[in-house]
Order: structure tokens, then sequence, then C-alpha cells
């Protein structure tokens, strides 16, 4: 089959092979056929070595797509289902998954980091973060795959399996904005828009969204952010919005030092403030030992948007059914498999796209 192989960390480009198979199906995993994935940033963070990834390997995690062979103890799940995939498949019985925190079972995570589920030739290719969708089918675990209806368009799941689930998933489950709250948005990519969104259905009054791209204020506004600034004007404009008492929730949605600490720097005193972002391993953010306890401030951690999948991609679907998530609007432009290095370059250059889907024939 087709599929696009990242040869090793630190290439620039993927190569774009047709030899390239999947292992066989396991007792528990199921064969999907992927019909659309979208392309994240953080593929570009496999790519360049700022999240970690194996190589040779296939990235590309926000995906969906239909099962087309399944295990003999796959019980939940059959050939024909549609399906949205996640990163971080719920084992169902560790501490985590039993403790109501089904986004931080490592179970299937870290098995992921020893199988290769790829093969091109004899050479073992690894799936990132367990999946691997810029490839036209892959083998995951049945945990791994989330039944959607029939009728949901496959590009609007593969939207939920990432970008849309960090993002409001930041905003209800980790921050759980509260009605009338002031929010403050740094980073104005998928993930961001989602938070704005996210922030927008939780009842936030205001929602200011910071990106130093002005082209993406605009959007952001459509999003329901209720004002849009550069880093720059960021101060101004807590001296006027909040009288420099700084915002009920912050969000970083980059990743940085920089933006982490604006976000820290623009909460109020006890408000809540969430690293959202995914960044560097050896990037490092300083505190003061007096302001992290005279601030009275909730520094939160979300990752995956606390995402519990079995419960939150429904959710998130009906949502988008009632007309209270806007998803076809996050879809910036389609492309192939074999446009995906342009895609890659473009999100790279960093404009005004919130999310390139690639749709398989
Ligand atoms: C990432 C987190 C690390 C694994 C891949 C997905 N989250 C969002 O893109
Ligand atoms: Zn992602």
């Amino acid at each position: 089959m087709k599929a696009a192989v990242l040869n090793q960390i630190g290439d620039t480009k993927l190569e774009l092979r047709d030899d390239v198979r999947t292992t066989d199906v396991g007792p528990r995993e199921i064969r999907v056929r992927v019909r659309a994935t979208g392309v994240c940033h953080s593929d570009l963070s496999a790519m360049d070595g700022t999240l970690p990834a194996l190589a040779p390997g296939i990235i590309g995690h926000e995906g969906a797509g239909e099962v087309v062979e399944a295990g003999p103890q796959v019980d939940h799940l059959a050939v024909g289902d549609h399906v949205a995939l996640t990163f971080v498949p719920p084992c169902g019985t560790c501490v985590n998954c039993r403790g109501g925190r089904p986004h931080l079972c490592a179970i299937h995570s870290i098995a992921a980091f020893m199988n290769p589920r790829f093969l091109i030739g004899d050479t073992p290719v690894f799936g990132y973060a367990g999946t691997g969708t810029f490839a036209e089918e892959l083998v995951v675990p049945a945990d791994g795959a989330v039944k959607v209806a029939d009728d949901v368009p496959f590009e609007i799941a593969a939207l939920v399996a990432c970008g849309v689930m960090t993002g409001v998933g930041a905003a209800i489950n980790t921050a759980k904005v509260s009605p009338g709250a002031s929010v403050l948005v740094i980073g104005c990519g998928g993930v961001g828009i989602s938070v704005i969104q996210g922030a927008r259905l939780a009842g936030a009054a205001t929602i200011v969204a910071v990106d130093p791209v002005v082209g993406k204020h605009e959007t952001a506004k459509h999003f329901g952010a209720t004002h849009a600034v550069t880093p720059e004007q960021l101060a101004e404009t807590n001296a006027t919005l909040t009288e420099n008492q700084g915002w009920d929730y912050t969000f970083d949605v980059v990743g940085a030092p920089a933006t982490i600490r604006s976000a820290w720097d623009n909460a109020r005193r006890g408000g809540t403030v969430v690293v959202v972002g995914a960044g560097r391993g050896d990037a490092m953010v300083s505190f003061s030992a007096q302001e992290l306890f005279l601030h009275d401030k909730r520094l939160l951690g979300s990752f995956y948007g606390g995402a519990d999948v079995h419960r939150d991609y429904p959710r998130l679907l009906s949502l988008w059914r009632s007309g209270r998530l806007d998803l076809e609007g996050m879809i910036s432009k389609r492309i192939t498999l074999d446009e995906i290095n342009d895609g890659l370059q473009a999100l790279r250059a960093g404009g005004n796209l919130i999310r390139q889907i690639v749709t398989f024939g």
C-alpha cells in the first residue's frame, strides 16, 4: 500500500512509497482503512525531534476510517464499522482507566514504542503514537478505535481524534471554564481554535485570542473569540479589559517557555493557567518560589484534553450535529497523500491554516 515514510528524525520530508505493509492483525487488533487524517503540528514535532517518535516510522495521528479486518477477540467492533482513532487507546483495566483518567493510560502507548505495526520488506516501521495515519491502512489495538455513526463524514471524525478533543477538552475537562468567565488563549492553530470553541461552549463572557499572525485574528473571532490581539498588544489589552488584574483562565497552546510564562503572567491571582502546547523536553520555564504561592494560581497541564474518548467523542459529535461546534469550518484545505510534504511545509510556514485534511480515495 501507499504510505508516507519518515526515514530519520530530522528529515524535513517524508518519502512516499507504495511498498509498505502492515503487520498481521493480532487477536485484539483491527485493521483500518484510513479515509481521512488531519495534519497536526505534533506531526512536525515528531519529524524535528520535539516530541518522541521512532524512525523509520509513519506519522499522522488524527485519523478516521473503516474497519476492514478484526481479530478473533475483538467484540465491540466489526468489519464495516466507521471509527475515529485515538493515540491513547484506553486499556480499560489499569489504575488510570479505573481511576477515571483514561487519557493517562500508558499500556498501549508504551507497547507502541516496542511493537512496530508496519513493514517495508523485512524492515520494521513504527507508527507514530501507536497510530500512523499517513498510510492507506493501519493496524491498531481495538481499544484505539471509537465507533462513529455511518453518517458522520470521515474528515469530521478525524478532527475529533486529536485537535478538537485536545482543545475543547482543555477548556471543558481540564480547566472547567465557568459561565461568565474571562479567557485568554495564546496560539490560534487548530488546537487553539478548539480551545476557543470549548470556552464559548462553556459560556465564557470574554475570550481573547493571541497570535502574532494577524491573519488568524478574524478566524479566531469567527470561532468565538470576542477580541484578538498580537503578543505585543497583550499588555495594553490586559490594562483595558481587566484593569491589569488578568484573566480567569489562560491557555498556552504553543508550548514555548515564553508563551507559558505569558499565560502565567496574564492570569489573575487565583486564576487558572492551562498548558496545552506540546513543548520540548529540554525547554525550561522559570517561576519564582514566591509567586507560586503568593499568586494562588492553579497551573494545570492538559494532555489530550483530559479525554475519555468513549464519553467525549460522541459528545463532541453531538455538539457538532446540533450546530454548536463548528467542525466543517476548521477544514482549511483538503489534500491527497501525494501532497503531504507541501501540506507539512505550509503548516511549518505558520500561515492561517486551521486544519489541512488528507483524504483518501
Ligand atoms: C500529541 C501528543 C503526543 C503524541 C501525539 C499527539 N498531541 C497532539 O497533537
Ligand atoms: Zn495532534
